[in-house]
């Protein structure tokens, strides 16, 4: 918890997302993930989708006064750790997003930029990749592209084939202070995601790859990074808790439905022991990562 917060309730972390009434992503997987991490999450719905655990079939974003007035009615009544954004909707909630949070300067953002779904389904056009780059990226405490949104993002093309090390750092120029890129959907034996800063690499983690599709693995990343940075943790550590805590959900994934796996949010409060019983910890495989 940060040192200035109230310890008669728990962090708070303000999440912009859309909904996704499967579960599986989108807002309901950051108020699960925010809540099972400790944080009382407040939830900001930038678009509402019709899907299922298949596929996404539409998409309706919120008129931008509508979504601008549930932060401002929400920022003028509590105090709040960490700024969390996913899908967006529309150029005109990006901008709207992006004059309300430059209010809270001190305040980290963890900004997912989720330009089309794990199955393919887009999320955002040309114009909001460039809204976003223009108006959120100089505010972003940290972004969490996987290795195609970074390579799309930092503007390769098949005649300029960047490193994702050189995609980083093009999207450090642009304004992020840090980007974890993930690597679930490179061909390397375990998922490598790796954290750099101004100055190059700060962290490395390696994953076993898990086997199956999962839908919201990555909304489950970045709000458990929200979490752990409202929790106080500085950053490098916080990414590392959030990895930890996203490989375990995926680990105890299920499928409900007919398509993808969703992440177990709450794998620890299913465990026989609980999560305060004597053999939580034991529960937990030590050598599932290793870091650099
Ligand atoms: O996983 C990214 C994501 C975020 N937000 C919503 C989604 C998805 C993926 O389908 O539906 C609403």
């Amino acid at each position: 918890m940060p040192a200035d917060s109230d310890p008669a309730f728990p962090p708070i972390v303000l999440t912009f997302a859309a909904s996704d009434p499967s579960g599986g992503a989108g807002m309901q997987a950051d108020i699960l993930t925010l809540a099972s991490m400790g944080c009382h999450p407040l939830s900001v719905l930038t678009a509402v989708t019709v899907q299922d655990t298949l596929g996404v079939e539409g998409l309706q974003a919120l008129d931008a006064e509508w979504v601008a007035d549930q932060a401002r009615c929400l920022l003028e009544d509590m105090p709040v750790d960490a700024f969390k954004i996913g899908v967006l909707g529309s150029v005109e909630n990006i901008a709207a997003i992006a004059e309300i949070i430059s209010d809270y300067p001190d305040v980290p953002l963890i900004l997912d930029p989720v330009l089309a779904s794990g199955r393919g389904d887009e999320f955002s056009t040309d114009e909001m990749m460039h809204a976003l780059r223009e108006l959120l990226l100089p505010q972003t405490t940290i972004l969490t592209p996987n290795s195609m949104e970074a390579r799309r993002l930092a503007d390769a093309d098949e005649d300029d084939e960047p490193t994702l090390g050189i995609c980083a750092a093009r999207l450090i120029e642009a304004g992020a202070e840090y980007v974890l890129v993930t690597g679930a959907h490179e061909a390397t034996p375990q998922v490598v995601n790796t954290l750099y800063g101004r100055s190059g690499v700060v962290r490395t983690d390696s994953w076993q790859r898990l086997p199956g599709k999962f839908h919201g693995s990555g909304c489950t990343l970045a709000a458990a990074i929200a979490a752990m940075l409202a929790n106080g943790l500085e950053l490098p550590e916080a990414v590392r808790e959030a990895q930890d805590y996203t490989w375990h959900t995926l680990q105890k994934a299920y499928r409900p439905g007919m398509g993808q796996f969703l992440p177990d949010r709450l794998f620890w409060a299913r465990e026989e022991s609980g999560p305060a019983g004597e053999n939580a910890d034991a529960a937990i495989e030590p050598d599932v990562r290793t870091s650099h």
